[in-house]
């Protein structure tokens, strides 16, 4: 009877183990699926400024862009001039969904890129090409190349004049040694 009594009381506690087991599992299988249905916010370009495809005869000083929903980061968006060139200036800025990008100035007609790369909420990489025609009025060229050579020549010229700096210096420091050195003689 003392065995009865004791086996008893372990078998009820494993039963009750094993109820409190099924819980947590089914607790953590709901909060899985919850997870799931949180995460699944996979964001997706809904329209942009200027549009893919489309012609634009005024310059725009910034691109637009809106997702579907709030990315949880945005890695780059650039645009390309006709040339090839990469004409957005910047780090692009994130409002929420919309995520925008400053432009320098439009200095040739023909087609633009516009390539975009954000990591979705479900950490999916998300990330497309566009083209956009510009028609206008090209705005005049900043003349970067024309002031930039006489800057990299007075730069060599300063870099000149300090190895001549360094060399008196070290010439006056010899002399000054040798002149000490002959005193003590
Ligand atoms: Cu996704």
């Amino acid at each position: 009877m003392k065995t009865g009594r004791t086996t008893r009381p372990t078998s009820r506690h494993r039963f009750r183990r094993l109820c409190r087991f099924a819980v947590l599992l089914l607790a953590a299988a709901a909060a899985l699926v919850g997870q799931a249905g949180v995460a699944s916010a996979h964001a997706t370009l809904e329209s942009s400024i200027p549009a893919d495809g489309a012609t634009v005869d005024d310059a725009p000083s910034e691109v637009r862009l809106v997702f579907s929903a709030a990315p949880l980061s945005v890695l780059s968006v650039t645009v390309t001039a006709p040339d090839g060139s990469i004409m957005s200036t910047g780090d692009p800025v994130q409002d929420g969904a919309e995520v925008f990008q400053a432009l320098g100035p439009f200095t040739a007609t023909g087609d633009y890129g516009l390539h975009y790369s954000v990591i979705s909420e479900d950490s999916h990489a998300v990330g497309a090409s566009l083209r956009f025609t510009f028609t206008g009025t090209p705005a005049a060229v900043p003349a970067t190349s024309a002031g930039n050579e006489p800057e990299e020549g007075s730069d060599d010229g300063r870099g000149v004049g300090g190895v001549v700096l360094g060399a008196g210096i070290v010439l006056a420091v010899l002399v000054f040694g040798v002149l000490r050195l002959r005193r003590r003689d």
